[in-house]
């Protein structure tokens, strides 16, 4: 695939890029860095070695970069997200680094398997799900790009637990991902930050001015480590810098001195305990103390940090806003707010006005979700004895916040009730998401109907007083390594046929679209994705020893589980298909494989039980010999990037089906969508860009739409639905009549409860009848090999849209005010 030619073989020597090179230096780093020799060497440090290689080639670009950066007075843009989901970088590095044929070559020649050794690599999970996918994408498109852009974030020693599945139930083990050592981290000792907590505040006068002084604190260092990221074509190396806990002393000698040992230590524990796992809560919000302190240590951390380097060039500070420009990922980062006003008044010593307007200016906000249970509030008194200083700031924030409410709206007091930063009740509890409006200059949602519902739902009052500040971007995902790399042969025929444009600009993807009416490039198509199915059942054979076939329909179910994702809902379309196949008269339809996977927050009791019933359900089917030819049921255990890799290029039907309203964008849809799968879907999120894009004919939407499914709020009657639809009765009498779970007796009670007695939250029943039909649709379709064909090209025709570095640009333009900067650097080899 690639065509190193093309760049003077001189170059390619100069830079070590060529075969020969990564031949000797491999073995070097094998040596020499880890003292292995041939006999003691382990395939783990076979790709250590080669990541070191990789990690060598980068430096050199980094180091021009940041260079350039710095001598250039750029303005940067700081993503600040307390969830990064990389997963794996020897893969993608090499990709952009062009050298992917010449890598594969040198091991080659020593005898080894490229592909094997770069699989060897553990997966960087520092993140939940979507939100922190997104920001891994942007960074890669920002170097993409070449927009000077830092990533800051956390280093958890432990990320997303690894699931395991044991008797169909999921069981979370701790995942050590740095066990192997992490070659893509150089610490930065240099750069440790001390950051405050708890204590108290003094307040004095100087010249006239009030001073406040946060004192008798316990400090934490910050200790940073920094991971490259390159961009496609190896022109920038941005940084994604994350911080660590370290113990501002290392123990107590008093306590040492008198024999009490773990005394001695306790300190060190509790700083490190900071930084020792990521939350792994998605979308309910738990209000923890720890998470609390996560969540202020780096915004600290990184504000001191962005602010240092700002100093570095001795401007005055009404620059700042012209130098940094800086993403708050969800209210995660929100205390940047209170934080970087803090930074100014009593570090720097400017006034309240002053500060608050440069606050606003460098500072923005991204929203990812509606649902009420996610959204941040803190409680004024964990606040006020964590953060002492932090809680005077936010009240002196809503002072004046509600005395301009109270100007523009005189007399209103309901509305100042409704508007204040602090939420009155049984506990005071500060509210994140409004302190992160009102504290910067744009706010965004992540597709065009979450933005609409943001503004109507979420913050009325704000969008009426600031409607210059609200905006809409649309998520979009990086064609690097949804594509290219996640997807080599599709990759090759699209390059083949309308070259590798597309590979930094997706919209040239349309240049397909005639291709769609062309029956022999639907042949070829079609050959990429049954192989791309073949090799994605022969992986699942090898580790599972499922025998799953590549001439089924796979229909794949990929994300968190979340009752609003409502995975429930595609279980009872399930039982639907399950009794029509075990009916005296069977329908007719294509076999089809339908692929689950997914975490459940190991304290969400209702998204583990669907887990446990997905595995009862498909455990009953597959052995069913009524139906196990026409219907199987796989649940592939500990989703992650790695697997949505392999899962993304085989699917044949993207199932996006969360109750309209509830899901803020979904990027997975785009993934599936990039690769050639068809969606069926409700009109939600980016599935309704997606629909806009590829036309209503090439797309299955479904169920309710948003206005619909708010106005069933209180009035839906599953009941009626039960009653009413009589296979959709006999699918539930099914699930709940212990036929899937014989030796396990009412286990399945709850979501029979939620279903049928609670009101069926989220729209299961209404949807179901309507989802039923279009899947129905979606068989007779896939009967019709060429029409589906036709269709799956004309998806990949219209994915352009969905690029994050279309996202990137919008972002660039419309809220961080920045453009790209060209870097000198000799090119590396093209694709
Ligand atoms: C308080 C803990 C917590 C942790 C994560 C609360 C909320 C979250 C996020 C909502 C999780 C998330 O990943 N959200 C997803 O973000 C994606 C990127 O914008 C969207 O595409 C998904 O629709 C949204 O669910």
């Amino acid at each position: 695939m690639l065509e190193a030619a093309k760049t003077p073989a001189a170059v390619v020597c100069q830079q070590g890029l060529d075969p020969e090179s990564i031949k000797a230096h491999f073995a070097d780093h094998l040596k020499h860095t880890l003292a292995r020799d041939h006999y003691t060497a382990t395939p783990h440090d076979r790709y250590l070695a080669l990541a070191m290689v990789v990690r060598d080639r980068l430096v050199e670009r980094w180091i021009k970069t940041q260079e350039t950066h710095h001598d250039r007075h750029v303005k940067r843009v700081y993503y600040l997200s307390l969830e990064y989901l990389t997963g794996r970088s020897l893969g993608n590095n090499v990709i952009n680094l062009g050298i992917e044929a010449a890598v594969e070559k040198a091991m080659a020649d020593l005898g080894l398997n490229w592909v094997d050794l770069r699989d060897e690599e553990l997966d960087a999970g520092l993140g939940n799900a979507g939100l922190g996918r997104l920001a891994a994408c942007f960074l890669e498109s920002l170097a993409t790009m070449q927009v000077p852009a830092m990533g800051y974030g956390l280093r958890y020693d432990y990320g997303i637990f690894r699931q395991h599945i044991q008797n169909g139930w999921q069981v979370e083990q701790p995942d050590d991902w740095l066990r192997g050592g992490h070659p893509w981290e150089i610490p930065r000792p240099d750069y440790l930050i001390p950051v405050q907590f708890e204590g108290r505040v003094e307040t004095g006068r100087e010249g006239g001015r009030l001073t406040f002084r946060w004192v008798d604190t316990r400090d934490v260092l910050g200790m940073p480590y920094d991971i490259p990221v390159v961009g496609y074509g190896g022109q920038t190396v941005n940084t994604l810098r994350l911080w660590s806990a370290r113990a501002a002393q290392e123990f107590d000698l008093q306590d040492f001195d008198q024999g009490d040992y773990v005394a001695a230590v306790h300190s060190k524990v509790m700083a490190e305990n900071l930084t020792k796992v990521l939350y792994p809560a998605d979308a309910v919000y738990a209000g923890r103390e720890l998470r609390l302190r996560q969540e202020y240590f780096f915004v600290a951390c990184s504000l001191f940090d962005i602010l240092r380097r700002f100093k570095v060039d001795r401007e005055g500070w009404s620059e700042l806003p012209h130098r940094i420009a800086v993403q708050m990922n969800e209210t995660h980062a929100a205390l940047a707010v209170p934080e970087l006003m803090r930074l100014l008044v009593d570090r720097e010593g400017m006034g309240w006005e002053a500060a608050w307007d440069l606050v606003v200016r460098s500072l923005s906000y991204t929203n990812h979700t509606l649902m009420p249970e996610a959204l941040e509030r803190w409680p004024v008194d964990m606040i006020e004895r964590i953060l002492p200083r932090h809680l005077q700031i936010i009240y002196e924030i809503n002072r004046r916040f509600l005395k301009l409410v109270a100007d523009r709206y005189p007399g209103d007091l309901e509305r100042q009730c409704r508007m204040s930063l602090i939420e009155e009740g049984a506990v005071r509890q500060v509210r994140m998401a409004p302190l992160a409006i009102v504290g910067s200059h744009a706010t965004n949602g992540v597709s065009a109907i979450h933005s609409r519902l943001l503004k109507a739902s979420v913050a009325p009052d704000l969008a009426e007083m600031y409607p210059g500040r609200f905006c809409s971007v649309t998520n979009g995902v990086t064609q690097r390594r949804w594509l290219l790399k996640a997807n080599p042969a599709l990759a090759d025929l699209i390059t083949k046929t309308i070259g590798s444009g597309w590979i930094t600009d997706l919209r040239q993807l349309a240049r397909l679209t005639p291709l769609a009416e062309d029956a022999a490039f639907r042949q070829r198509f079609m050959a990429v994705k049954r192989q791309a199915k073949t090799v994605l059942a022969d992986y699942l054979r090898a580790k599972y020893g499922w025998k799953i076939d590549p001439d089924t329909l796979y229909s794949v179910l990929v994300k968190r589980i979340h009752e609003y994702k409502r995975q429930l809902l595609a279980v009872l379309g399930l039982m639907i298909r399950y009794n029509r196949l075990r009916s005296k008269a069977p329908p007719d339809v294509p076999p089809r494989t339908l692929v689950f996977a997914g975490k459940a927050a190991p304290n969400y009791t209702m998204a583990k039980l669907i887990i446990k019933l997905i595995h009862n359900v498909a455990s009953v089917i597959n052995n069913d010999p009524a139906a196990a030819r026409l219907l199987r049921v796989h649940f592939v255990p500990n989703y992650r990037v790695s697997l949505a890799e392999r899962i993304m290029a085989a699917a044949d039907l993207s199932e996006q089906i969360s109750t309209a309203g509830t899901e803020a964008s979904g990027t997975g849809c785009m993934k599936l969508m990039l690769n050639g799968a068809l969606t069926i879907g409700t009109l939600d999120g980016a599935n309704i860009e997606i629909a806009d894009e590829v036309g209503p004919d090439n797309i299955f939407i479904f169920g309710l739409t948003a206005e619909q499914a708010s106005a069933q709020a209180g009035r839906h009657d599953p009941q009626s639905v039960y009653r009413q639809d009589a296979e959709i009765r006999e699918a539930l009498d099914l699930m709940f009549s212990g036929h899937f779970n014989p030796q396990e007796p009412g286990i399945f009670a709850p979501l029979r409860a939620a279903l049928l007695d609670q009101g069926d939250r989220f729209l299961c029943l209404a949807d179901l009848r309507s989802y039923v039909d279009t899947q129905d649709r979606v068989d007779a379709l896939y009967r019709d090999p060429h029409a589906w064909a036709r269709k799956a090209i004309l998806n990949v025709a219209h994915s352009g849209r969905f690029s994050s570095d279309r996202a990137i640009g919008e972002y660039a333009r419309e809220i961080w005010h920045v453009g790209p900067c060209p870097i000198e650097m000799d090119p590396v080899p093209k694709m």
